[in-house]
């Protein structure tokens, strides 16, 4: 599910990192080249004046040593003295090592205080590298392949003001963030991904089991109406609802007002038969709206939960459709109004969304056929566009084949 845009988006994160690693690399080589000379000047410097110090420490301990050592020892001593300090504190590693190799001989109190002056000229060289691995984040850096994602998330369906926002979200949280390790281009932009779908997601959601016992609570059913255009899998939803709603405990009633079709009443009869529970049906070309009042009345009298009322599909274009779906939302009076896209359709999924929402008010969206979707874009943008959750999403063609949508979930599919 969603494959595609899980590609695009991890990607991004591919390129930007290595992207940013590569600047980050040749920009390092260049502050190291253009400071080497700086910080060889410097080094020089601190070692020089270190050495110097060393020298004078190092005189203050033979003088100390001098009268132990035997008169040969005391020869050589006299001799190497002789010897420039910095030969001395240039084979001052090879000795170490020859040393290290002996095993036995221990460190002279002046190869320690030579030790400890080295020990912080390299402390000082290590500050100055981590400084120049440092980057902060520019628009540069990260523009070009934000633009590509922007084009990615629109091939994939992504609405265009969807991919907008993501991409200036992505932008905005990631310009001026310092990046220490190339690890850290991956997190941060990993993270900011994350968030900007967060909030694309991010949607007032309705609980609909609390709805219902909210109205068993007053003795009335939770009535609700599902729309959408031809053949996006309306009425097999509400037979996977109905079972949804069962597992939980609840007692649906099925209102048959896909009176237009031919073969709908019979259709929806079958999944009601099969499911165990009651249908009001009138006959092929009836008034869908009575239909649906003598299922609420029905559900009223005889004390059941919810009113799952079938309607015909329609095209959004259809004006006459269309006020036809807006009659039977004022006689049935539904709590809610669900529309059900077919998530494979994409940006015209959305544009449906648009105009029934616009003709009957929605309150949330149920995405069918979502196993077989690989790009993703109307569950992305659906609920965005229109400020309405999605609440199921339908995956596959069995009764079970119905997930609650979860926008962390969702997110957790994507990053
Ligand atoms: N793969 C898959 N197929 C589905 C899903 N939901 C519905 N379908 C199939 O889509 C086809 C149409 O489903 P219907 O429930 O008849 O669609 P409808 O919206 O009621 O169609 P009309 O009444 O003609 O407008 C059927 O073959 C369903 O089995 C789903 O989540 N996944
Ligand atoms: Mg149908």
């Amino acid at each position: 599910m969603f494959n595609a845009l899980k590609k695009k988006f991890s990607s991004t994160v591919g390129k930007l990192t290595d992207k940013v690693s590569q600047e980050a690399e040749s920009e390092g080589l260049k502050n190291e080249d253009s400071s080497s000379e700086q910080s060889a000047s410097l080094n020089r410097e601190k070692k020089i004046e270190k050495v110097s110090s060393a020298e004078d420490d190092l005189k203050k301990v033979e003088a100390k040593e001098e009268s132990k050592l035997p008169p040969s020892e005391k020869e050589k001593e006299v001799n190497s003295e002789s010897k420039s300090f910095f030969s001395r504190f240039k084979s001052k590693e090879s000795a170490k090592k020859d040393e290290k190799e002996e095993g036995s001989v221990k460190p002279t109190a002046q190869d320690k205080a030579i030790e400890e002056k080295e020990e912080d000229v390299d402390g000082d060289k290590s500050s100055i590298f981590s400084f120049i691995q440092e980057k902060t984040l520019s628009e540069k850096d990260v523009e070009d392949i934000l633009w590509e994602l922007e084009m990615s998330l629109l091939e994939s369906d992504v609405a265009l003001e969807v991919a907008e926002t993501i991409i200036n979200s992505v932008k905005d949280d990631l310009v001026g963030k310092k990046i220490k390790r190339s690890s850290d281009v991956e997190d941060y932009t990993r993270q900011a991904l994350r968030n900007a779908i967060s909030n694309i997601l991010d949607v007032e959601n309705i609980n609909i089991e609390h709805l219902i016992n909210k109205k068993k609570a007053t003795g009335e059913p939770l009535i609700i109406m599902f729309v959408g255009i031809n053949g996006t899998g309306k009425t097999t939803t509400i037979a996977k609802v109905s079972t949804y709603f069962i597992n939980k405990g609840y007692t649906p009633v099925i209102a048959a007002s896909d009176t237009f079709r031919a073969g709908a009443i019979e259709q929806i009869t079958h999944h009601a038969e099969t499911i165990g529970i009651k249908i009001i049906k009138h006959k092929k070309g009836a008034d869908p709206a009575a239909v649906a009042y003598d299922a609420v009345s029905h559900a009223k009298a005889q004390k059941k939960d919810l009113v799952l009322v079938d309607t015909a599909g329609r095209m959004q274009t259809n004006i006459n459709l269309m006020d036809e779906m807006a009659k039977i939302k004022r006689v049935a009076q539904p709590d809610l109004i669900i529309f059900v896209g077919d998530s494979l359709t994409g940006n015209d999924a959305i544009e449906q969304a648009v105009k029934f929402n616009d003709t009957v008010n929605l309150d949330g969206i149920i995405l069918t056929k979502a196993e077989a979707d690989s790009k993703g874009g109307a569950a992305l943008s659906i609920g965005y566009v229109i400020q309405k959750p999605i609440l199921f999403l339908g995956t596959g063609q069995s009764y079970e084949d119905l997930i609650e949508f979860k926008s962390d979930w969702m997110v957790d599919q994507l990053i």
